[in-house]
């Protein structure tokens, strides 16, 4: 047994991997072999077989049926499904982190860090069983009350990426479940190992609550695009929500448009740091550093461009560089770690290819810019000094590459700053007012996270998280993002003995 497969058992899934999962009961799939290999050493974690499409209707089919019981159910007593799942994290938060590891690369402390997210996720869900809010609207019409309720609005796809194999299903679906939905999950074809733990331990933890109906939950492990492409299909999923890259979330947002139902994406970032001649430095950097090679700059949230002002340009840059030479690259299992390999091959492919680009165009390496010669997908993180004319500039390589701008003038920054397809998250280092201010209005920061001394990664569970343009307009997790998972009901109720029409319209016989 390796590593991975004893996790898995001590977090309750089955000898034999299975790629669907109705609550409790899984079910092996007939699709094409899937072989999961770390891309820490190339060593197999495990193999089985992957669904296919033909698997989704009947996951979801369940998921409907679902729907019909956990809908009846309170909302708080929905709660405290989400409550005993975030103490069962709490318990396996150590083992659920080393899958994310061995599956992933990601560092111990980030592996931590996301089921720590989830965590929290389901804290804030359980206080929210209790504030699914409607208004209630002052009504034109006399003795008339105008009101609007909030109602489950029925399974929800989840499709999820690599780079956060955990916590992005938590955001979703803890959300979703005190919603009164039950939940699809399609995991990355790359981390499905993370998605068989994460079912494991929620149908477990559902099974020990008589009210919680076997389909509430489903998992489904695709080999390909097919199993996606299906989920965003189905009609039986109201809401599809999609994290991934910018032509998968095109693709799936045109399927569920076309059938008129309602996506909520989370594509591509292309994030920057603006740092001004008066800002803290120190503060600056650690952010720059983190935001850039943190998770190998596998963020949808990581520092791609960072946009200096003239004055503090070259310091600032040694500086980043010093601190990029003593990054520690290596085994994520080891503490000393700061920077593990990339998720596979193709992605070390796209990186180079993207530096090459980047020479084509004028850049300039100013550290990094290899593969590290050893078993994995290991690099070194990249700063680039380059045009913001450089058409590369605009594009996400989910790599640790950092390009590097020079700018005179605030709105020269912002324009610098705004100039890409994609909008999620960006960053001000300034201790001036004006600046920030400026960034943070309606001509400053066209995306959906805007900080003030505080790097573009790491954003908190509370607010909502997403982003506009290319990013796709979708918002998840805090704030009131549970909204997309709920339908809007207006009512108006008449308890005088008068019809009068709105708008004073008279229709008398
Ligand atoms: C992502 O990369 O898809 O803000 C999510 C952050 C994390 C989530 C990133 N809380 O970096």
């Amino acid at each position: 047994m390796t590593e991975a497969q004893k996790i898995l058992t001590r977090l309750g899934a089955p000898a034999n991997l299975a790629a669907i999962g109705v609550g409790g009961r899984w079910q092996s799939a007939a699709g094409s072999p899937l072989t999961v290999r770390s891309p820490i050493d190339g060593a197999e974690l495990a193999a089985f077989a992957a669904a296919q499409a033909s698997d989704v209707a009947a996951v979801v089919r369940a998921a409907g049926e679902a729907f019909r019981a956990w809908r009846l159910v309170p909302a708080p007593r929905r709660g405290e499904l989400v409550r005993r799942l975030g103490e069962r994290l709490r318990q396996h938060k150590a083992d659920l982190a080393h899958l994310v590891s061995l599956e992933v690369g990601k560092i111990t402390q980030e592996s931590l860090g996301e089921v720590q997210e989830m965590i929290d996720v389901c804290d804030f869900a359980v206080g929210l069983s209790r504030q699914l809010y409607g208004l209630t609207i002052a009504s034109e019409r006399p003795e008339h009350r105008l009101a609007e309720q909030w109602h489950p609005l029925g399974p929800v796809g989840v499709i999820t990426a690599f780079n956060f194999p955990v916590a992005v299903w938590a955001w979703n679906a803890m959300i979703a479940l005190v919603c009164g939905d039950p939940v699809v999950w399609k995991p990355s074809e790359k981390t499905p190992l993370c998605g068989i733990a994460c079912h494991a331990i929620a149908a477990g933890v559902a099974a020990e609550m008589p009210d919680v109906p076997e389909g509430l939950l489903g998992l489904l492990i695709g080999g390909g695009q097919e199993v996606g492409q299906a989920v965003a299909a189905d009609v039986g999923l109201p809401l599809v929500s999609a994290t991934g890259s910018v032509p998968m979330g095109r693709a799936v947002g045109q399927m569920v448009a076309a059938r008129l139902g309602r996506a909520l994406l989370e594509l591509g970032g292309n994030n920057a740091v603006i740092v001004t001649d008066d800002a803290n430095q120190d503060l600056a950097l650690r952010a720059v550093l983190f935001g850039a090679v943190g998770t190998a700059g596998q963020r949808c949230t990581t520092t791609r461009r960072l946009i200096l002002q003239r004055g503090i340009a070259r310091e600032f840059t040694a500086k980043l560089v010093q601190a990029y030479r003593s990054v520690r690259i290596g085994d994520p299992l080891d503490e000393r770690t700061l920077m593990g390999p990339l998720i596979n091959r193709a992605a070390v492919e796209a990186m180079l290819a993207a530096l090459r680009q980047a020479r084509e165009q004028g850049g300039e390496v100013l550290h990094g810019g290899n593969e590290i010669d050893r078993p994995g997908h290991f690099v070194e993180p990249t700063l680039v000094r380059v045009s913001p004319a450089a058409t590369i500039v605009k594009d996400e390589t989910f790599a640790p590459i950092l390009y590097i701008h020079e700018f005179d003038g605030l709105e020269q920054a912002l324009q610098i700053h705004n100039d890409v397809p994609q909008g999620l998250s960006s960053s001000i280092f300034t201790t001036n007012l004006i600046s920030a201010e400026t960034f943070l209005s309606h001509h400053g920061s066209d995306c959906g996270i805007a900080n003030v001394n505080v790097g573009t990664s790491g954003a908190e569970i509370g607010g909502a998280f997403g982003g506009e343009k290319e990013t796709g307009g979708g918002r998840e997790s805090g704030s009131d993002s549970w909204k997309w998972y709920m339908r809007r009901q207006t009512n108006t109720i008449n308890w005088g003995s008068d019809m009068p029409l709105a708008q004073g319209v008279r229709f008398d016989l």
